[in-house]
């Protein structure tokens, strides 16, 4: 069994401990492309990203995503596994047409943005026929 250092409770530092986390990374689309309503994105991450999900049995660091303002907390069965690390991720609502701001980050167990860690992605959606 892996134990993390500090107390029970205790918050995961926000700088200079994070070289133990999972580096992400996102694949597709790349930045500044023009994209469908339907948005999705391709990321590499940690093999075992269950344990990194609030759908692990004891959540402390975790997976987020937003889009724009919009924060979201992916479980596990909401990452397609695409092999090595990769999995795809399709946001439930379409995205209304025109610039958007995509970011992907780990979040202390008290969902706070561990800044080091985001990776932003921005996109222009077009409007569909
Ligand atoms: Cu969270």
């Amino acid at each position: 069994m892996h134990h993390m250092h500090g107390s029970d409770g205790a918050p995961v530092a926000r700088s200079g401990n994070t070289r133990e986390l999972p580096a992400l990374k996102i694949l597709l689309p790349q930045s500044g492309s023009t994209i469908g309503e339907r948005v999705a994105f391709v990321f590499q991450a940690d093999d075992n990203i269950a344990e990194m999900t609030m759908s692990s049995a004891n959540p402390s660091v975790h997976l987020h995503v937003a889009m724009d303002e919009t924060e979201l907390m992916p479980m596990a069965d909401q990452l397609t596994q695409l092999g090595d690390g990769h999995y795809l991720y399709v946001f439930d609502l379409p995205a209304k047409p025109g610039r958007h701001t995509i970011r992907l980050y780990w979040a202390d167990p008290q969902h706070h943005t561990i800044s080091e860690t985001v990776q932003t992605l921005n996109v222009v959606v077009k409007e569909s026929k």
